[in-house]
């Protein structure tokens, strides 16, 4: 590994740079293949590192929301802008494991706990602490998505027994600025280096339909897949159109593009789960059937996302069953 501050004499010169797994250009190849290429190659890739017919299923709970100091354009809980939504303090830990359980008894495997904060403050984060050793306590997979980390605080979130941080990229690094401004794609970088170093799963993907083009997708896409590890975990969310906020009119992606999105994860994180994210709620059963066979392999699962309708439990009991699909 090339170390920073590494000097190379003639004899031993610098190696040459690795070179990127996907280039942006190969994903866009990826995305202009007609539709059926497309599908049957993501469901080929799919099939062989996966049981086609299992899915896994998240649910999410905001733990606490609204009053974020962030400027994200999509989002309802950003301070800066005024999307109707209640404030609340962060849960207390009891409250928490009973949503837990509740969802456990469902049938989720992984419990996801989202904070809407730029980062948390060491107080805060001793009580999402607590919260991850209970939820682990239940026999849940536990995630959290708490925005960046500082230094040491990705290790104590390992010590208390987290599998998997949450981190979005969101989308190509072109089109960043033009989303967020109150922090850079190299921070989301930065935090994504600190949760693999402290050895927990990463989850990371982004949002479509946020009224950028095919090339910022599949730059977004080229951008996960070339993570020296790729995110063991890649949500791929629909934009879900929240009035009030900078992108409240952007919305109504082809829904074909989307499922174009995902067998594009899929073709380029074969082994990565491929989360079929927002926006489940606005889809059609067909819909969500076509993400599945383009390597969807994974839900939010829940009548709630973090503070938008999401298909309830039972909706999804009666696609699986429609679909042949096993929870796992
Ligand atoms: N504050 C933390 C952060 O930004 O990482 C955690 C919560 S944040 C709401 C988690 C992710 O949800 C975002 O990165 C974004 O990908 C997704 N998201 C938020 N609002 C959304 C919306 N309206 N539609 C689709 N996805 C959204
Ligand atoms: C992710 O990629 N999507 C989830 C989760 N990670 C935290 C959040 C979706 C939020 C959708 C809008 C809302 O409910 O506020
Ligand atoms: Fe805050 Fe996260 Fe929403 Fe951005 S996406 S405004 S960081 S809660």
């Amino acid at each position: 590994m090339t170390t920073i501050g590494a000097v190379y004499s003639l004899e031993d010169p610098a190696p040459a740079p690795a070179r990127p797994k996907w280039s942006v250009a190969e994903v866009m190849k990826l995305f202009e293949l007609p539709f059926m290429d497309l599908v049957f190659r993501a469901q080929q890739v799919h099939r062989e590192h996966f049981d086609p017919n299992a899915v896994q299923r998240s649910t999410l709970l905001s733990i606490k929301t609204g009053g974020c100091s962030e400027d994200c354009g999509y989002c309802s809980q950003s301070a800066r802008y005024s999307t109707g939504l209640e404030r609340e303090q962060l849960m207390a830990v009891a409250e928490v494991v009973e949503k837990a359980k509740a969802a456990k008894a469902k049938g989720a495997s992984r419990f996801c706990m989202g904070a809407a904060w730029r980062g948390p403050k060491d107080k805060e984060l001793q009580t999402v602490l607590a919260m991850v050793r209970e939820v682990k306590a239940l026999g849940m997979e536990t995630c959290v998505t708490l925005g960046m980390l500082k230094d040491g605080q990705a290790q104590q979130l390992k010590d208390a027994g987290l599998d998997y941080y949450n981190h979005n990229l969101d989308t190509a690094p072109e089109f960043y600025g033009q989303v967020i401004t109150t922090h850079t794609m190299q921070d989301r970088l930065d935090t994504l280096d600190k949760v693999r170093a402290a050895g927990i799963n990463v989850c990371s993907g982004g949002i479509v339909g946020m009224g950028e083009g095919r090339r910022a997708r599949a730059g977004l896409i080229a951008q996960l897949a070339n993570m020296a590890q790729p995110p063991e975990s890649v949500p791929i969310n629909n934009l879900v159109a929240i009035p009030g906020t900078p992108l409240e009119d952007a919305g109504n992606l082809d829904p074909f593009e989307f499922v174009r999105t995902i067998a594009a994860a899929r073709i380029t994180m074969p082994t990565s789960f491929v989360r079929l994210s927002a926006g489940r709620e606005q889809m059609s059963d067909e819909m969500q059937a076509l993400c599945f066979m383009a390597g969807a392999n994974s839900i939010f699962y829940g009548e709630c996302l973090l503070t938008t309708p999401n298909p309830g439990a039972d909706r999804d009991e009666v696609l699986f069953e429609r679909l042949g699909l096993r929870a796992i």
